[in-house]
């Protein structure tokens, strides 16, 4: 799997819904990856929803990544995973790690991921436990160090898009931007590039 295009990182959150529909909008509506996430869940029911988005990723021809569930590495082209959450798969071919800070960065790129997360750029609501905001100028820097392309999240709105991309962000991964929006479809459209 190549390198991730720049883009709409998308995230299928089963906290807003059916997964599987989420991630068949996503697709729709461009997005250069989709992530399934659905914490809290049996492992089954992920593995079922990763069968059902495998085919319409394979037709769009973007990766289909899953967050945690490491073991599912097989059933899908990559593995996110966040600080503490172990070590990546031998099957996992696309590597996500989340990072926080340079020395997170650091140690991703150590252990040879393919991207890093990078965030909360912003205030989030969407993640109970996420960090404080990093802030737009925390992203610059940690996307000039960085020899990986960097997902920033956390808080990504239409009106900032510009400014995340500007800082160098390859891509942006957004869950309340596109999920709580009135039009979810439409926006997911917008964050695209
Ligand atoms: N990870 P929203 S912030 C899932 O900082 C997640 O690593 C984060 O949701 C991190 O776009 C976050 O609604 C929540 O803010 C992203």
């Amino acid at each position: 799997m190549s390198a991730l295009r720049p883009g709409l990182y998308g995230i299928a959150d089963a906290g807003f819904g059916d997964p599987v529909v989420l991630g068949r909008l996503l697709l729709s509506a461009g997005a250069v990856a989709v992530q399934l996430r659905c914490k809290g869940w049996a492992q089954d029911d992920v593995a079922a929803a990763l069968r059902a988005l495998q085919g319409p990723c394979r037709e769009a021809g973007v990766p289909l990544i899953v967050n945690d569930y490491a073991a599912l590495a097989d059933l899908c082209d990559g593995v996110h995973l966040g600080q503490g959450d172990g070590a990546f798969p031998p099957s996992a071919r696309v590597r996500g790690r989340s990072t926080h800070s340079l020395e997170d960065l650091a140690a991703a790129e150590a252990e040879g991921v393919d991207y890093v997360g990078f965030g909360p750029v912003y205030g989030t609501t969407t993640k109970p436990d996420a960090r404080s905001r990093r802030g737009v100028e925390a992203l610059a820097d940690v996307c000039a160090a960085a020899r990986v392309p960097v997902v920033a999240i956390g808080g990504i709105t239409l009106n900032r898009r510009e400014e995340v991309f500007a800082a160098g962000a390859r891509c942006v991964a957004v869950i309340g931007g596109v999920f709580g929006a009135r039009d979810p479809w439409a926006a997911a459209r917008g964050f695209g590039r």
